[in-house]
């Protein structure tokens, strides 16, 4: 993308209304812009990475063999009446009524949707384990939405639901998604810490919620610093493996981790030596549920057993905060000049700083360095603006792709442009086709991670 034919509306001023600063950023650089209270138009540079972070989610939960569909945002009340939830889930649900005076709602959730799909179309034990999700909008009437997209009124979300024959069936699903979740958020860069929790309105016995942390999060977390250096790594998981997934659950789960709701200060420090305590604040980037048959029970979802016994399934939802997390990121990662993204969500995966617009030289290194990055697959955004250099830098470091490469006609002579690291600030003189060659090296594990098998749907990159 040439910054000349792009739409990135960034400002100058720091908006008075944002007072986190995933906020700040998301406003100035252009990302988001409210339409009203906790809802937002995504701009092209927010949209860029809200769709970078869901086809993450894709790809990993298509990898853990679950499968993607999409339910609509509007829900009859009539469903929730059955499952008794219509009058308890109380204002934050936004009730609307149709033309035919027939009781609407903006979905919070999907839990009796999808029991309803699953009632009409699934009848026997043989059709199971079963996961369906889809990532759509949700709308929850919260009464104090804040810190931008990270407590919004409107916000995407992926929600998945398991269907098993038996609790162990059930659990193994929780378990599956709990080790997914790992694999997701590592490709996002981010460290999520998974904590045991409450489960609130959607039920349940067990439930993790996974936590970021950073100083702006809304929970206050006790935890073992052991449990930060946990990578998941390269790790090849085979989902099917009741074993391999309980082990990779206990390795991250067994280091104590809780949040406020949860805190068992004598426990807390019977099991974790003093030096590794840790306090800080976690910021919510999704939660499982097991709630057995809470859903299934009342709605009648049942299939009938191996003994032709009709029982209710065993279910669980898992979801992930896909809005949120474009906060979330931002505020884990960025410096006082702006954002800094993970190489596995920008939005541009380098930038193209033109130091000299209309020198001959300049503008052609420029180009075939466009041309070239674009030829193995990469997205540039190429500062072709007639803007002063510190400009230039200033909107780049603010947008926070995480490499740029800068030309000018004083190292065009030496045969060299700079490739500068916005992380670490590091910068290094090479040739154009080293720094393409080189930009390429760094994102190869991520176009690796994407393309790995084993991938069921591999179709679903063509929409994306
Ligand atoms: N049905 C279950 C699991 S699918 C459910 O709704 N879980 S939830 O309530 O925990 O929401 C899932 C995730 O959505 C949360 O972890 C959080 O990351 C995100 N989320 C929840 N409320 C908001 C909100 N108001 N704004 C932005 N993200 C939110």
């Amino acid at each position: 993308m040439r910054l000349s034919r792009y739409f990135l509306p960034v400002l100058k001023e720091t908006p008075a209304e944002a007072q986190v600063v995933s906020h700040r950023y998301m406003l100035r650089a252009g990302m988001i812009k409210q339409a009203s209270a906790g809802i937002y138009s995504w701009l092209p540079l927010g949209f860029k990475v809200l769709r970078n972070i869901e086809r993450i989610v894709h790809e990993e939960q298509q990898r853990a063999g679950h499968i993607p569909m999409l339910m609509p945002t509007l829900q009859p009340a009539d469903l929730w009446r059955e499952s008794g939830r219509y009058d308890a889930y109380g204002p934050e649900m936004l009730r609307i009524r149709d033309r035919h005076e027939r009781d609407m709602l903006y979905g919070p959730t999907n839990e009796e949707l999808i029991t309803d799909i699953f009632r009409s179309h699934v009848g026997s034990y043989r059709d199971l384990p079963l996961t369906l999700y889809h990532i759509q909008w949700k709308f929850r009437d919260e009464i104090r939405p804040r810190f931008g997209v990270m407590r919004g009124r409107e916000f995407y979300m992926k929600d998945g639901y398991n269907f098993d024959l038996t609790r162990e069936d059930a659990l193994h699903a929780y378990n599956r998604h709990l080790v997914s979740y790992l694999r997701t958020y590592e490709r996002m860069g981010l460290q999520a810490i998974p904590m045991r929790a409450e489960s609130g309105p959607i039920g349940g016995d067990d439930t993790h919620e996974f936590l970021v942390l950073a100083e702006t999060g809304e929970s206050e977390v006790f935890y073992d610093s052991e449990i930060t250096e946990l990578k998941f790594g390269a790790r090849e998981i085979d989902y099917d493996d009741r074993a391999q997934c309980q082990a990779v659950l206990e390795e991250f789960t067994s280091r104590y981790a809780r949040t406020d709701d949860t805190h068992d200060e004598a426990a807390f420090h019977d099991q974790v030596p003093e030096p590794r305590r840790r306090s800080a604040r976690g910021i919510e980037v999704g939660q499982i549920f097991y709630f057995g048959t809470k859903y299934s029970e009342p709605m009648g979802a049942t299939v009938t057993d191996q003994d032709g016994n009709r029982v209710p399934v065993h279910m669980g939802s898992h979801g992930i905060g896909v809005s949120r997390l474009v906060g979330a990121i931002i505020e884990a990662s960025h410096d006082e000049r702006g954002i800094i993204w993970p190489e596995g969500v920008t939005p541009f995966h380098c930038g193209i700083v033109n130091l000299r617009q209309g020198d001959e030289a300049t503008d052609t290194a420029c180009e075939s360095l466009y041309a070239g990055l674009a030829a193995l697959g990469l997205e540039p955004l190429y500062d072709d603006t007639e803007d002063r250099a510190g400009a230039k830098f200033a909107t780049m470091d603010l947008i926070g792709l995480p490499w740029r490469i800068t030309v000018g006609p004083r190292g065009l002579k030496n045969g060299v442009v700079e490739l500068t690291s916005r992380r670490t600030g590091e910068s290094e003189e090479l040739s154009p086709e080293d720094a393409v060659r080189k930009v390429a090296e760094i994102y190869a594990p991520h176009h690796d991670m994407a393309m790995q098998q084993p991938m069921p749907q591999r179709a679903f990159h063509t929409w994306m």
